[in-house]
């Protein structure tokens, strides 16, 4: 099917989708007329949730558990469809399906969501989180939190931190084993300010692009590379189109689970709770799914033929000193007060 043909099949089955809800509330209201409470319970409402990645990945996985939860917590009254590999659009234009009201859940990597809410980014300074667990105990804590409830102004809910995990550094140019290798590399970035900075600082030449654009950019060469944690590489198969990676591990990606505000706000307060609770749930066991394959993620591409490199201790601290400085110029753009909270939440959890 072309890509116009199957947005139009979507879109139609979207507008069904919507005027078969819309029919079942009327249908539920007179049923229980004169009760509210059971008013609001005899509605049957859709999430539409979408997701940039694939069905192979973690983040629909976890999606999937979510859906199990909510439909089973809620004995049906809320429905979770699901649409990967970027059905329903890329991250952009997902967060602005919610703020519109024709789509309820996404979960995007909290680097596109800095352009909704720039503070978002401070999680996205590189080499900021040691591991995935102090990572964990800062984003889940008051400092998360406190990013999350920006979102409202957006018309978002933040319901809860997943993870999309370290990115690594694949191109189809040269082994990349230093600060020096990043030369002239043509890298995909996230359409992130502070991601573009970074790559530039090293002395790549980075475009920015949305994840749905990458694979067919690297198959095409517009792109000599592009950075993403291993489970992404592997299972969206850029082995087939990138020589070389190597484990620079330079950002901690965070996902996070959005829902619609205005969907959010039309729930009755016990279905509020399920969604709070079941995104929570589903996030312990996302993450469990994310980290127990990353290391075999990467063993699997050096089957494929990639050429795994190694950085060091020394290399990675030097790109680190590069790029610093563009970490500090973001710190006084985001607020020093708000991102030396995040220091001291960071040493906290060590
Ligand atoms: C998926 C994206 C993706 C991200 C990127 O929608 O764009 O490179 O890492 O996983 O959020």
């Amino acid at each position: 099917m072309t890509k116009k043909l199957f947005s139009f099949v979507l879109g139609l089955t979207l507008v069904l989708t919507l005027a078969a809800c819309g029919s079942s509330e009327t249908t539920g209201n007179e049923e229980t007329e004169g009760s509210n409470e059971s008013a609001s319970n005899g509605d049957v409402k859709t999430i539409r949730a979408g997701i940039g990645l694939n069905d192979e990945h973690p983040q629909y996985k976890g999606l999937l558990k979510f859906k199990e939860i909510v439909e089973a917590e809620t004995d049906g009254q809320i429905e979770v469809e699901t649409y990967h590999s970027g059905q329903l659009g890329d991250d952009r234009t997902m967060m602005e399906n919610l703020q519109f009201g024709s789509q309820e859940v996404t979960i995007p990597s909290t680097a596109p969501i800095a352009n909704f809410v720039p503070e978002f980014s401070v999680f996205d300074f590189p080499f900021l989180f040691p591991n995935e667990e102090v990572a964990d105990e800062v984003l889940d804590g008051p400092v998360g939190d406190e990013l999350l409830e920006k979102l409202e102004d957006q018309d978002l809910v933040g319901l809860a931190y997943w993870e999309n995990g370290f990115r690594n550094l694949t191109n189809d140019k040269r082994a990349v084993a230093s600060a020096d290798d990043f030369d002239g590399l043509v890298i995909r970035t996230m359409e992130n300010d502070l991601h573009l900075d970074a790559f530039k600082a090293l002395g790549a030449s980075p475009t920015p692009m949305a994840f749905t654009e990458l694979y067919a950019a690297m198959q095409q060469g517009t792109v000599d590379g592009q950075e993403n944690p291993f489970a992404t590489i592997y299972l969206q198969k850029y082995h087939e189109v990138q020589k070389h990676v190597s484990d620079t591990n330079h950002v901690y990606s965070p996902f996070v689970f959005l829902m619609s505000k205005s969907f959010y706000d039309g729930l009755t307060e016990e279905q509020q709770e399920i969604v709070r609770e079941a995104a929570l749930e589903a996030r312990d066991y996302q993450r469990e799914l994310n980290r127990e394959a990353n290391a075999q993620y990467l063993q699997d591409l050096e089957e494929e033929g990639m050429t795994v490199t190694r950085i060091s201790d020394e290399d990675r601290e030097e790109m680190k000193n590069i790029v610093q400085p563009v970490i500090d110029e973001y710190a006084e753009e985001i607020g020093q007060d708000l991102v030396d909270r995040v220091y001291e939440a960071i040493e906290n959890a060590q």
